[in-house]
């Protein structure tokens, strides 16, 4: 099995999908790809990101918005690391790993741009993330984005595995409504397509779940007693796209150097509509159907 710190490309990994499973990321917008990763290469992970978290505070953490009383929430302790690759080498190296640039090559029909990396560390009692559309915040043009999502711990329905409608990657960008921000993180939405349903992915860690940015997609809250549900991820766009939103900035290639991509006009963080200096636009927030008001309860 490669290694995070070979030098691999792409090309010397080989086929990761074979057609039945790409004949389903055709049909659902998705597919998992189970033991990408080796147990080994995961323990090193989780204690990179544990000893990261308990050292400090980086650029982009993130709790969400807040609940009721903040002292209870487990975000607080645990909150979400976001682009770690522009100051970590581990995350760096993880983002443009040549298993990942394979997998995507054969979803996407080429070598995608890498954006983006995320660390939620999800621990007991964490809210999930309301069902959403990465495209609405990437706003990748023309076209849409990919992440590629890897478990770091078993994910199942108790410490709030991820959740997918499948087929609905072809959709437009919904409008969003008002979610439930004692359940997630997030305080945006988006309504279930009628006769679509909603289906748990559980994975093992290692497992990397790759899926179209257009896909409808989230997670319930973690309710078990004392597991964490740590998990990082990556996003990409195809590289047939010409502009991504200005927060997704500097666009990679799988081999690490930088593509000059223009700046799409909106999009933003998850869960935050910014213009291009970064600053929340709520004219768009209204426009994209978030109700007026309070955005936390
Ligand atoms: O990890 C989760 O629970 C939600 C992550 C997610 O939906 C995303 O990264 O877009």
């Amino acid at each position: 099995m490669t290694t995070l710190t070979d030098k691999a490309s792409a090309s010397d990994v080989g086929a990761v999908f074979d057609d039945a499973q790409l004949q389903q990321y055709e049909r659902d917008g998705y597919v998992v790809a189970r033991g990408l990763f080796s147990n080994q290469e995961v323990v090193g992970l989780r204690d990179h990101y544990m000893r990261l978290r308990e050292s400090g505070t980086y650029p982009g953490d993130s709790a969400g918005v807040p609940i009721g009383n903040p002292d209870a929430d487990p975000l607080k302790r645990y909150p979400r690391m976001i682009h770690m690759h522009r100051w970590d080498e581990t995350s760096r190296r993880w983002l443009v790993d040549p298993r990942l640039g394979a997998a995507m090559r054969q979803l996407l029909g080429e070598a995608p741009y890498a954006v983006q990396t995320m660390l939620y560390f999800k621990p007991a009692g964490a809210r999930g993330q309301a069902m959403h559309q990465d495209q609405f915040y990437l706003n990748v043009q023309p076209g849409t984005c990919m992440a590629a999502w890897m478990a770091l711990d078993p994910c199942d329905a108790e410490n709030g595995c991820m959740q997918v409608v499948p087929g609905t990657q072809n959709l437009p960008v919904l409008c969003t409504e008002r979610a439930n921000t004692l359940d997630s993180f997030t305080d945006t939405t988006v309504p279930i397509p009628p006769g679509k349903q909603i289906v748990r992915v559980e994975m093992e860690p290692g497992d990397v779940f790759f899926f179209n940015g257009s896909l409808i997609h989230g997670s319930r809250s973690n309710v078990s007693k004392d597991r964490f549900r740590r998990s990082l991820i990556g996003h990409y766009i195809a590289a047939e796209a010409e502009k991504v939103a200005k927060y997704y900035h500097p666009v990679l290639r799988m081999d690490g150097t930088e593509v000059d991509l223009g700046i799409s006009e909106r999009g933003g963080p998850c869960g935050m509509w910014v213009d291009e200096d970064g600053q929340p636009v709520l004219e768009m927030v209204e426009r994209a159907g978030r109700p007026a008001g309070p955005t936390t309860e």
